[in-house]
């Protein structure tokens, strides 16, 4: 495949709610898109899912969009055939910033896949037609939540998530336990917001039932995950530190996750992550699909990985209206609890030009 273009835009979606972490909470999801033009005219579609500001991890928007400019982008339009498993290659010489390789990979796959008139759901080889549906909810007062758990569960979501920090945890995690029961999965992220002795409080969750604690403690803080896995009967995953299959690897071999996030996004892209996959499998590790506020784009793909058979965990793959009035593809939706896999070239999604062409609040042909 030849590079013909190559253009990057800047989005503003604003949030149907605000999304608050034990780090930050969000109004509108800003997002840096990739597009990619090839010889045989086809257009690729990439999202980066770095956050303003270096929230969440090292990278930032503002980060990834001179990376790619400056490195990744020439790396591929330097040559005359390129794929996306080529790009990955190349991009390992390129020291980190795994969320800026993700958008460029993710747009050359969707553009090679459509060249080939094939879907990435054919390419995983995946054979779900349909993954369950999981909700990611933020932290809000008592009362809002009950609300939105009570909307979540009545719109048949079958997993969901609360953020939590130090003060918000036990209360929180009853309530939906005492409203919902015990049918429901319900599981918690604690964005790194712990200390390991205050993580130690949170055997008080123990008798809820938790799926999961996800990242209690500081990002790279594996030995003190290690030592909270072992304390506790609550299955412990990570998050931020997954950035690529090695650390997924170091943190198995530790004893610090007994459940793997994979985020594409977060780990350089759809094809590490589906190497992850591939590695957790391996060693009995369950993992899910985590999610970024993605725009159509991503929760498309985000969709088709989640059909890999090892996914066995519900993701936090949700309908595209629950974060946005308007997406700028065609929404995601669910349907009875699950979100059918995309079947269509590529990703199976395109924006919308009209909407796309709104909600742009900069673009720049980089390429081309
Ligand atoms: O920690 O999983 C996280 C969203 C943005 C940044 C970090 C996280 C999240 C979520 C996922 O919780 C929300 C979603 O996309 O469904
Ligand atoms: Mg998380």
């Amino acid at each position: 495949m030849r590079i013909t273009g190559v253009a990057l835009r800047w989005v503003r979606l604003p949030l149907v709610t605000p999304f608050r972490t034990s780090v930050y909470t969000e109004y509108d999801r800003e997002v840096l898109l990739v597009q990619v033009c090839t010889a045989a005219g086809v257009t690729g579609w990439g999202e980066c899912v770095a956050m303003r500001g270096g929230i969440y991890s090292p990278e930032s928007i503002e980060s990834a969009e001179e990376v790619l400019r400056t490195t990744l982008i020439p790396l591929v339009t330097d040559r005359d055939d390129v794929t996306a498993e080529s790009a990955k290659t190349s991009f390992a010489e390129v020291d980190g910033n795994p969320m800026a390789k993700a958008a460029l990979e993710m747009a050359l796959l969707d553009a090679q896949l459509r060249e080939r008139r094939t879907s990435l759901a054919r390419y995983f080889h995946v054979k779900r037609p349909q993954v369950p549906a999981g909700v990611s909810v933020g932290i809000m007062g008592m009362d809002e939540l009950r609300a939105a758990v009570l909307q979540y569960a009545s719109q048949e979501y079958q997993r969901i998530k609360i953020k939590i920090k130090p003060g918000w945890d036990v209360e929180p995690v009853r309530m939906i336990r005492k409203m919902l029961g015990h049918q429901m999965a319900v599981q918690v992220d604690g964005n790194g917001a712990y200390t390991l002795d205050e993580a130690k409080k949170l055997t008080e969750l123990e008798e809820y039932g938790l799926v999961m604690i996800e990242q209690p403690l500081a990002a790279h803080d594996l030995e003190g995950h290690a030592e909270l896995a072992a304390y506790l009967n609550t299955p412990i995953c990570l998050d931020e530190p997954i950035t690529c299959k090695a650390d997924a690897i170091e943190a198995i071999k530790l004893g610090a996750a007994d459940i793997i996030n994979i985020k594409p996004g977060r780990v350089g892209g759809y094809l590490e992550a589906r190497d992850i996959h591939d590695v957790c499998g391996e060693r009995g590790v369950p993992v899910w699909v985590g999610g970024m506020l993605e725009t159509g784009l991503g929760r498309a793909a985000n969709v088709a990985l989640a059909a890999l058979e090892h996914f066995e965990l519900v993701g936090d793959l949700s309908a595209s209206e629950r974060f946005f009035t308007r997406d700028i593809t065609e929404p995601i939706v669910m349907h009875k609890g699950f979100i059918p896999v995309p079947t269509g070239d590529g990703i199976g999604v395109v924006p919308h030009p009209k909407i796309l062409d709104e909600v742009t609040e900069r673009q720049d042909l980089v390429f081309g």
